[in-house]
């Protein structure tokens, strides 16, 4: 859900009109739109570059996840654990486009916990490639 379609659902359930603090949180949501929508778009067109540099720094930080008996070791199981890395760059163009965190949370947050716990994938491993995405983005001069 989009800030804007929360906002419209909020005051719907409540059967009253956009309060101001309501309408000033859209306002700066159309406001940004502009820049939103570039962000999203250099993230999307950098892509496999973010993704394989943090990737790489990951490896180079943590090489028992890609050593033998490590969770992404052997060619599948990285490419595997680069997959889920893309995945968390595209809930993050969501969540930019939305101006909301839910889509990020709901897809990519919650519950993921355990269902990493059981696939035997060390978790802080996962939230360093993480970061190494967002230092990348960072760098990206272009914006
Ligand atoms: C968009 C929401 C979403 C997420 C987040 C998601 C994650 C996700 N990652 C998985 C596996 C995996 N995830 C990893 C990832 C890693 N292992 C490591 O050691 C590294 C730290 C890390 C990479 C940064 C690996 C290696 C597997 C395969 C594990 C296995 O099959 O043994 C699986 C199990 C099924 C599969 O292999 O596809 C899911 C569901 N799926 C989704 O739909």
């Amino acid at each position: 859900m989009s800030i804007v379609t929360k906002a419209i659902v909020n005051a719907d359930a409540e059967a009253r009109y956009l309060s101001p603090g309501e309408l000033d949180r859209i306002k700066s949501f159309v406001g940004s739109g502009e820049r939103r929508l570039r962000i999203a778009q250099v993230l999307t067109e950098n892509r496999e570059r973010l993704v394989k540099q943090a990737g790489d720094q990951l490896f180079q930080k943590r090489p028992d996840v890609v050593s033998p008996g490590g969770n992404a070791y052997g060619q599948e199981l990285t490419a595997t654990c680069l997959r889920d890395l893309d995945y968390y760059l595209r809930l993050v163009t969501y969540g930019i486009v939305a101006g909301d965190v839910t889509p990020i949370e709901e897809i990519g947050v919650i519950g993921v916990r355990e269902m990493y716990k059981s696939l035997g994938t060390p978790i802080d491993g996962v939230a360093e490639g993480i970061r190494g995405m967002k230092n990348g983005s960072c760098n990206i001069a272009l914006w």
